[in-house]
């Protein structure tokens, strides 16, 4: 083999051994920081928005589907947060045990979000409400499969 082939494959086999989430995070606390800011951002987007599907206050339109996309990109963020070796925090080892469920778990959000970013997008306030508590579902029913429960 070449000089620049040795090179080229000794690159290929390192890339292919670094594990993705620590080399965006250098330590394992700062992925987990970094997910819990991400969620305490998703929970500050979607909470705000409570009051408009109890009918508490007026739904604007254009506030609604401001903040729906909003939404969508913090929905994007966590999971990156829970590479291999970030165990801790307030997660479940479940997340690491079960990854095909935390995955699941995910996806159905994802596809709520979809539902709530199309009726936000339509300004129909009925199919907001509704997919408002899609939504909401998905939050808790990861939460309570995957989140350390408060003591
Ligand atoms: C929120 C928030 C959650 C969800 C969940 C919905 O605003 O922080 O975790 O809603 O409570 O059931």
């Amino acid at each position: 083999m070449n000089m620049k082939l040795q090179i080229a494959a000794a690159a290929v086999l390192t890339s292919a051994l670094s594990t993705p989430a620590l080399a965006q995070f250098s330590k394992a606390e700062d992925a987990i920081k970094y997910r819990e800011s991400a969620m305490v951002l998703l929970g500050s987007h979607f909470g705000r928005m409570a009051p408009v599907a109890k009918k508490e206050i007026p739904y604007d339109k254009d506030q609604i589907r401001e903040n729906v996309a909003l939404l969508n990109v913090l929905a994007t963020l966590p999971w990156a947060g829970f590479g291999p070796g970030t165990e801790g925090g307030e997660a479940r080892d479940d997340i690491w045990l079960d990854p095909e469920g935390f995955k699941q778990a995910q996806d159905e959000l994802h596809g709520n979000l979809k539902k709530l970013t199309a009726a936000a997008d339509a300004g129909d306030f009925d199919a907001f409400r509704v997919a408002f508590g899609a939504v909401g579902k998905s939050c808790k029913s990861c939460h309570d499969s995957y989140r350390e429960k408060k003591k």
